[in-house]
């Protein structure tokens, strides 16, 4: 009864990148009585042993008790030693390709061992369980500091990484926690951001600290912006990204938390297994005075809660997390008095959203439906302290402006009901980024801060039945994020092969630069010509899709579905995601109606009128025409080059978030799920890189100034950097390293070795020193 298409059990497109030949080094002979992996279409791989072979076919006997005939391509050799326990870096398995790696991943997460490194990657299986103890004080205590790879992989590792390279290198780091929805992305960043707190917090100090503040921003936004959808209970439905600024000394000393495109229609419209935004059911989970001075009750009396059948959270309680929000927002620094109006905005939407309508006596007018109606309209212009027939009319009523004359137009049922809905929703969106502001002034700027770590959390990729706007932008953000990664790990380092004169075979990856095109090309892209189709007054789904159609024929990541006249697909890296188009044009519309705006300007509610500031001369003046329109397609698209442009200007680190399978339960790997999952996101590749390539580099000077003293006699008398770095090279036997035109290359595992003797060599240097000194006293 599941409400989704899971993008993994389609046929692989044409496009997908193919890695079955990902072995590297010399070929494995595989004779009869060889131990291998062959594809299973059920559990990806499964191992046996072959008992015959003709030709380049080969028969296996699984250990599942079938047998397998397969192409010799197509199978890989098991690793029979492989450790019991598997390894905590990927790239230190001895036989690499997808059966080993996955196997790897689930051996550790059986043991509960969610993390796994990739070089510098981390992989984080959701356990979809509380592990208390792999996040306690004692845990943070122990990776403060430690060499990155000494202990086992965590999140922490990786957020001390960041930290210690934005000290001593004095340069901006980020941390891009990626994955589908419900993989843990936003779990995994709370946990980074508690950590990097325990790093740059004061000691001590009592209060409202600025670290204490940015913590508890989580459980605040989460209230407002996250809901539980058919993927995840605790669906984030705005995209955050978290800006740390820290001082010289390394401490915390400001914050700014940036936030993308919220949900809106989720405010008005629900479907069944999903749920409103958390802050509604809180509400309505409230002490009984609140209840009572907001006049709630239970949520199944509400329109906006009761199109689904969803109103409780297995294991959470809403009337403690109501609680739990409140103290949370006062440590953020909302004073008690702008809680009272943000609850009274929340509470004011639910009566909002009951006011129905009927027929009028004129033509395509309407009335309040009922004396039930009558009450919630009352209760809602209460409750936002505005005009009651002011609020009536702005919802039955348009105000029409010709060049002669202006006149008032009734709205019929279905009109009204649009224009109550609107009202809903731009209200609440409002809200949001009143709290965003809010806590971004309380916790305050460091305009002085040396450098920051940012933290990017944003909502992941999603293909459910029905696809609209919100999973179109929400795709496009995974696109953006894809191609960063992408050319971070691929690009990057192939480039500083090319520029270094490294031998180097090219790897070629699958870009998805035409996807992006596809969606933000200008001119000519699908928001371009969404806008394009906004602005034009008679454009209707029909005739944009039409547009759309005929634009992309031939572009291989477009597909139109023969059955359909609107829906269009798109062939996204993750997997292809079929849209529908009819709502695409009123909601890539900002288009505030004017009754409302005036409405709500004119409340007697400081805080409500303050959502709604009074439009400038000009817009106004421009809002009469048609024509003009503000395109939340276009904002989105300067917004997310915005944050691509912060990104590039920070050393990256990823987080690649894996959730083991779609019933949310623990203990559960499901492999092709999870394959799928590892294939999209380049997880693959970039261990393949990361093993055949050369992951760690110096340059001339960094190495010998660090690695010098393990062969003194090279340095002397010898100008010549580079020659330096070849002859201690050669001393140390790391014939597979490589120099390049200003850096030394290493292999995986070279530093560390290289590490450890310098370690040896500067204590037995000390050990001397020390008795020297003895000797002479
Ligand atoms: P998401 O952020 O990646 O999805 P979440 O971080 O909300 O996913 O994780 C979903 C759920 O998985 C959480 O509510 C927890 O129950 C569980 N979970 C995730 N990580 C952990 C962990 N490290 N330890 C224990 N439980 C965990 V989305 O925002 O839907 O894209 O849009
Ligand atoms: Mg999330």
């Amino acid at each position: 009864d599941t409400e989704f298409v899971i993008p993994q059990k389609k046929p692989r497109p044409s496009f997908w990148p193919l890695f079955y030949n990902l072995s590297i080094g010399t070929p494995v002979n595989i004779i009869v009585g060889s131990h291998v992996w062959v594809e299973d279409p059920d559990e990806a791989w499964i191992d046996g042993q072959v008992s015959k072979i003709n030709g380049q076919e080969v028969e296996i006997q699984a250990s599942d008790g079938k047998t397998v005939v397969a192409n010799l391509s197509k199978i890989h050799p098991k690793d029979m030693e492989a450790p019991s326990g598997g390894v905590d870096d990927m790239t230190k398995l001895s036989y690499l390709h997808e059966p080993g790696v996955l196997q790897n991943l689930s051996i550790r997460y059986q043991l509960n061992e969610i993390y796994t490194y990739t070089g510098s990657i981390l992989i984080a299986i959701n356990p979809f369980q509380r592990l208390p103890h792999l996040y306690d004080g004692h845990m943070m205590e122990q990776y403060k500091g430690a060499p990155f790879g000494e202990l086992s992989p965590h999140v922490f590792a990786i957020a001390d990484v960041a930290y210690r390279a934005m000290m001593n290198e004095g340069k901006s780091n980020s941390i891009l926690v990626s994955g589908e929805s419900g993989a843990g992305k936003t779990e995994t960043t709370k946990m980074l951001m508690r950590y990097l707190a325990y790093l740059g917090g004061r000691k001590g100090t009592e209060g409202r600290t600025v670290e204490q503040q940015v913590l508890e921003s989580n459980p605040v936004l989460e209230a407002f912006g996250n809901a539980k959808t058919v993927r995840n209970n605790n669906s984030s439905r705005f995209g955050k990204f978290v800006e740390l600024q820290f001082d010289k000394h390394g401490r915390i000393s400001g914050a700014a938390i940036r936030t993308y495109l919220l949900e809106r229609s989720r405010v008005c419209q629900v479907s069944d297994p999903e749920r409103n935004y958390h802050c509604f059911y809180l509400l309505c989970a409230a002490p009984p005075e609140e209840i009572e001075k907001y006049k709630l009750g239970n949520p199944k009396t509400f329109h906006y809660l009761n199109q689904t059948n969803c109103y409780e959270l297995i294991g959470v309680s809403d009337a403690h997390d109501y609680l739990a929000t409140r103290r949370a927002m006062d440590i953020v620094g909302i004073s008690q008095q702008e809680q009272d109006a943000i609850f009274r905005v929340v509470a004011s939407i639910l009566h909002l959203g009951n006011v129905e309508f009927a027929k009028g006596k004129e033509i395509d007018s309407s009335i309040l439906k009922d004396e039930k109606s009558k009450f919630h309209l009352q209760t809602t212009a209460e409750l936002l302290m505005c005009d009651l027939d002011g609020l009536e009319d702005a919802l039955l009523k348009r105000v029409m402006i010709t060049p002669e004359e202006v006149i008032k137009r009734s709205l019929d049922p279905v009109g009204a009901t649009v224009s109550r809905d609107g009202l809903a929703k731009t209200i609440y969106s409002r809200l949001f980024d009143w709290l965003v502001d809010k806590i971004n002034v309380s916790i305050g700027q460091d305009p002085n801060s040396k450098s920051l770590i940012g933290v990017l959390d944003i909502y992941g990729f999603e293909s459910f039945k029905t696809n609209s706007f919100e999973q179109f932008c929400i795709n496009f953000t995974n696109e953006k994020l894809q191609q960063h990664f992408n050319q971070h790990v691929f690009k990057m380092e192939q480039e500083e092969y090319t520029k270094e004169e490294i031998d180097w075979s090219y790897i070629e990856f699958v870009d998805n630069q035409d996807v992006l095109d596809l969606i933000e090309k200008k001119p000519g892209g699908i928001i371009s010509l969404l806008d394009e189709a906004c602005m034009f007054p008679k454009s209707t789904h029909e005739t944009f899709s039409q547009k759309l159609y005929q634009t992309f024929k031939s572009h291989k990541r477009f597909i139109k579905p023969k059955l359909s006249r609107t829906d269009f697909t798109i062939a996204h890296y993750a997997g292809e995601v079929l849209y529908q188009s009819d709502q695409f044009l009123d909601k890539n519309k900002d288009y505030v109606v004017p009754e409302h705006q005036d409405l709500l300007s004119a409340s007697k509610c400081s805080f409500v009128a303050g959502l709604f500031p009074p439009l400038q001369e000009e817009s106004t003046k421009s809002s009469s025409k048609s024509s003009k329109f503000s395109s939340i397609g276009a904002r989105f698209k300067l917004q997310l080059q915005q944050l691509m442009e912060t990104l590039n200007s920070t050393e990256p680190h990823y987080i690649r978030c894996v959730k083991p399978n779609n019933l949310l339960k623990p203990a559960i790997f499901e492999n092709v799920n999870i394959m799928q999952q590892l294939r999209c996101g380049g997880v693959l590749e970039a261990i393949r890189i990361s093993c055949a390539g050369y992951p760690t580099r110096k340059t001339f000077f960094e190495f010998l100034n660090r690695f010098g003293l393990l062969a003194p006699e090279v340095l002397e008398g010898n100008n010549d950097e580079k020659v330096a770095c070849k002859k201690m090279l050669d001393k140390m036997g790391l014939t597979s390293s490589q120099v390049g035109k200003t850096k030394v290359f290493l292999r995986a595992g070279q530093m560390a070795e290289l590490d450890t003797r310098r370690a040896e060599k500067l204590n037995n240097a000390a050990k001397t020193i020390q008795r020297k000194i003895r000797t002479h006293i």
